[in-house]
C-alpha cells in the first residue's frame, strides 16, 4: 500500500520528553537511600497495603506492577520499600510532583517551544535549534559525539551483524548523504542528549524521549525505550512502526473508537488502516475522525506543539472504590467542600504567580444506581462560571452535583439523606477549573475580572441550581483532555491539573476516551460559559445589577458596569492574612461585586453607600495619575468626576517619583 507522503511538517523536529517512574524518582531524591533499591509510591495504607501508583524499574524486574496493592507488591518483591504518597485533606496532596514537574519544564523550556503535557511529559518543538545546528556545526562535522548520543535508538536503522551499536549510530547521524529530514533529526537527538544531561545535572531526575517529525511519532518512541534512553522515528521507519502498532495502543484509540475500529473494520493495528480510503473513513466516523484516521495510518499529525508552559486546568479528585462509595448527601458535600479548598488554593497560586484567572468551573463524578437495571448510564458532568473564593467554589461545586445528581437519577428521584431507599452511589469526584485565561493589562482587564463573578445561583426547594441544563458546545471543551473518567476509576486518586490537546472530533461520542459530556447550568444571573463571549452575555446582567445607578454616560456603555460602582462598593484594603489563607483574594473584591449584584435590595445598598466612607480602604488624594492612563477615557472621566466629589482630586501630571501606584494596588490578587 503506498504511504502518502506527509506535509512539509515532516522536516519538522518535535521532542516527547517523560520523566522515569516520575513519583519514585521524587520520593528517591527526598530519600537517597531509596537509590537503586525496589521501591514503589502508594497511596492510603488501610486496606492491603494501599495502591500503588508509581513504581521504580528495579521493582517492575521483580514484577511488581501498578495495578497492585501495597500487599501484593511485598508478596511479588518482598525487599520493596514503599512510600507514602503525602496527604492534605484527606487526599493525596500532589503539589511536591507538580512543582518537581516545573523543575524540568524551566530547563527544557530554553531550547525551544515547549508545551507541558502533563504532570511529567513535555513536547519540544526543536526545529529552529537543529535548523541552527544544522547551518553552523552540522553532526559530520564534530569531532566527538557524546555517549549520551551514541546510546540513541534509531528506530530502522541497518546494522550489519557484528557492528558495534554505537559505531552504528555514530554513522547514521553523521552521513554526509542524508536528506535534509534526517540531518535535522541527527541534530535533534544531539540536542535531546543534552538536554536529558542537564536535566539530570540539575534536577537528579532521568528522563526518556522521543525524536520525531511530529508529536504523535515522539510520543509514541518515548515509551519504547525506558528509562534514561531516546528514541527516534526517521520518516523512513514510520510505516514499519505503525504496521505492528496495536490500534488500541495509539493516542485516542484506547476506547470505543478502537474497539469499533477492531470490531466493525476488523483493523488490529494502526498500519491496517492504510487499506480503507479516506472516503469510506469518514462513512463510518464522520468527516474529521475519517480523516484523523487517515492521517494517523501514514503517521502525519498536523498538531502543533503550544507554547504553554502552565497548566489548561486545574482539577482536584478523588475516588471512593467499593464499599467507600458514597451514599449521602452530606458526605458528598464533605467531599467536595474539600476538592474545592485544594482547587480553591491552586486558583489562588496560579493567580498571584501567573496572572491567571480561570472561567469555568466543572463538576464530574461517577456512580452507580443500585436498583438500576442500566447501571452505566453516565454521570452527566456540569459546568457553570467560575466564581473565585472557596466558599464560592464549594456552593457551586454543590448545586452543580446536585444538579447532575437529578439528572442522573431521572424517573428514580432523589431519594433524600438517610432514607433506607438510597439508590445511588458516588464513586468518583472531582472539581476543575478551565478556560484559563491571562489577565490582560488594562482596564478591560479589571472589568472581566468582576464581570467573570456572578451573583449566587438561585435555588429550588430541594437545593438545586434553577435554569436551563443545557449542552452547549462552549462548555464541552472539544479540544481539551483530562485523564478520562476511566483511567480515573483505575487509579485511587486523579490529579486531573495538566489538560493537552486533541484533534476536534466530529463523533466525539465514539471514543470514551474523548471529553465527557457536559452540560451548562445556567446561573441565573450570569450565563456566561466562554470568556470570549462571557462581556457580550454579562450584558444584561450587569445593566441589572447597577440599573438603579445608571446615569447616560453609563448607558451608553450598555450594561457595562461603572468601574466607579465597582469602586464604590469594593473594599481596597488588604485581605487580612486570615482571609488571604481561607479564601481567594478574589473573594474580596467578589464579595463586593455579590453586593453590588444584589443591590436591588435598596437596604442593602444603603449599608453599602453608608460604609463606603470606611470600607474604602485607601486615600484617594494618593492615587497616581498614571494609573488613569491605563484606563479608557469615558472611564477616567467618570472616575475622576467620582474621586473629585469624594476628595480633592489633583489633576496635575503624575509624580514620577518612583512611588508611582499602580491600578494594581488597588486589586490585592494582581498586587500580591
Ligand atoms: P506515568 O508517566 O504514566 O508513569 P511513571 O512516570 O510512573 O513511569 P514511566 O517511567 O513508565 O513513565 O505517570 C507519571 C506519574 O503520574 C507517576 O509517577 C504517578 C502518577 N500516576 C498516578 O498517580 N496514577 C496513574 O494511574 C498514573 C498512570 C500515573
Amino acid at each position: 500500500m503506498p504511504v502518502a507522503r506527509p506535509e512539509a511538517s515532516d522536516a519538522r523536529v518535535i521532542a516527547h520528553v517523560d520523566m522515569d517512574c516520575f513519583y519514585v524518582q521524587v520520593e528517591q531524591r527526598k530519600q537517597p537511600e531509596l537509590r537503586g533499591l525496589p521501591s514503589a509510591v502508594v497511596q492510603y495504607n488501610e486496606w492491603q497495603g494501599g495502591g500503588l501508583i508509581a513504581v521504580s524499574y528495579e521493582a517492575r524486574k521483580c514484577g511488581v506492577k501498578r495495578s497492585m496493592r501495597g500487599d501484593e507488591a511485598k508478596a511479588a518483591c518482598p525487599q520493596i520499600q514503599l512510600v507514602q504518597v503525602p496527604v492534605a485533606r484527606g487526599k493525596a496532596d500532589l503539589n511536591l510532583y507538580r512543582s518537581a514537574g516545573s523543575e524540568v519544564v524551566s530547563i527544557l523550556a530554553k531550547s525551544g517551544k515547549c508545551e507541558r503535557a502533563s504532570i511529567d511529559e513535555v513536547y519540544l518543538d526543536l526545529t529552529d535549534a537543529a535548523e541552527s545546528m544544522l547551518a553552523d556545526a552540522p553532526p559530520e562535522s564534530l569531532e566527538l559525539i557524546d555517549e549520551e548520543v551514541l546510546k540513541s535508538h534509531i528506530l530502522g536503522m541497518n546494522r550489519e551483524d557484528g557492528d558495534d551499536f554505537k559505531e552504528s549510530v555514530r554513522n547514521w547521524i553523521c552521513r554526509e548523504d542524508a536528506d535534509r529530514r534526517d540531518k535535522l533529526l541527527s541534530c535533534g537527538i544531539i540536542i535531546v542528549a543534552e538536554l536529558r544531561k542537564q536535566v539530570l545535572k540539575e534536577t537528579e531526575f532521568t528522563c526518556s524521549a522521543g525524536i520525531a517529525h511530529n508529536k504523535m511519532l515522539a510520543k509514541l518512541a518515548s515509551g519504547m525505550n525506558k528509562p534514561a534512553q531516546q528514541t527516534v522515528v526517521p520518516y523512513a521507519a514510520v510505516q514499519e512502526l505503525l504496521s505492528s502498532l496495536p490500534i488500541k495502543k495509539m493516542k485516542q484509540l484506547g476506547g470505543k473508537l478502537g474497539t469499533s475500529l477492531q470490531t466493525d473494520l476488523g483493523v488490529d493495528t494502526v498500519g491496517d488502516l492504510l487499506q480503507f480510503s479516506e472516503t469510506k473513513l469518514q462513512e463510518h466516523y464522520g468527516v474529521n475522525t475519517g480523516t484523523w484516521l487517515w492521517n494517523i495510518a501514514r503517521g502525519i499529525s498536523g498538531e502543533e506543539v503550544q507554547g504553554r508552559l502552565l497548566p489548561k486546568s486545574h482539577g482536584s479528585g478523588k475516588t471512593f472504590p467499593g464499599p467507600r462509595a458514597l451514599k449521602s448527601l452530606s458526605t458528598v458535600q464533605h467531599w467536595l467542600n474539600q476538592l474545592s479548598e485544594e482547587l480553591s488554593e491552586r486558583l489562588g497560586s496560579d493567580l498571584e504567580q501567573n496572572k491567571r484567572i480561570a472561567s469555568t468551573l466543572t463538576l464530574h463524578a461517577s456512580a452507580f444506581r443500585s436498583k438500576d437495571s442500566d447501571s452505566h448510564k453516565k454521570f452527566p458532568s456540569k459546568s457553570c462560571p467560575m466564581r473565585y473564593g472557596v466558599t464560592k467554589i464549594q456552593e457551586d461545586a454543590f448545586n452543580l452535583f446536585q444538579a447532575a445528581l437529578r439528572e442522573y437519577m431521572g424517573s428514580f428521584g432523589i431519594k433524600p439523606q438517610g432514607n433506607k431507599l438510597e439508590t445511588w452511589r458516588i464513586t468518583g469526584l472531582s472539581v476543575s477549573a478551565s478556560k484559563i485565561v491571562d489577565i490582560p493589562s488594562g482596564t478591560s482587564s479589571i472589568m472581566r475580572y468582576f464581570q467573570s463573578q456572578p451573583t449566587v445561583p438561585s435555588r429550588s426547594a430541594d437545593g438545586c441550581v434553577q435554569g436551563n441544563v443545557a449542552m452547549t458546545a462552549s462548555a464541552s471543551e472539544g479540544c481539551s483532555e483530562q485523564r478520562s473518567t476511566e483511567t480515573q476509576a483505575a487509579m485511587p486518586e486523579v490529579d486531573t491539573g495538566v489538560t493537552y490537546t486533541l484533534p476536534n472530533f466530529e463523533n466525539q461520542d465514539k471514543d470514551i476516551d474523548l471529553v465527557s459530556e457536559k452540560d451548562v447550568v445556567s446561573c441565573p444571573s450570569n450565563e456566561a460559559t466562554d470568556v470570549s463571549t462571557q462581556s457580550e452575555s454579562n450584558k444584561g446582567t450587569q445593566t441589572k445589577r447597577i440599573g438603579r445607578k445608571m446615569n447616560n454616560s453609563k448607558e451608553k456603555n450598555r450594561g457595562m458596569p461603572s468601574i466607579v460602582d465597582i469602586f464604590k462598593n469594593y473594599n481596597a484594603t488588604p485581605p487580612s492574612k486570615q482571609e488571604t489563607q481561607e479564601d481567594s483574594t478574589v473573594s474580596s473584591a467578589s464579595k463586593r461585586a455579590k453586593l453590588s449584584s444584589s443591590s436591588h435590595n435598596s437596604q442593602v445598598n444603603q449599608e453599602v453607600e453608608e460604609s463606603r466612607e470606611t470600607d474604602w480602604g485607601y486615600k484617594t488624594d494618593e492615587i497616581d495619575q498614571s494609573v488613569f492612563d491605563e484606563l479608557p477615557v469615558e472611564i477616567q472621566r467618570e472616575l475622576r468626576s467620582f474621586l473629585r466629589t469624594n476628595k480633592q482630586f489633583n489633576t496635575g501630571k503624575s509624580k514620577g517619583d518612583g512611588s508611582t501606584s499602580s491600578i494594581a494596588h488597588y486589586f490585592p490578587p494582581l498586587n500580591r
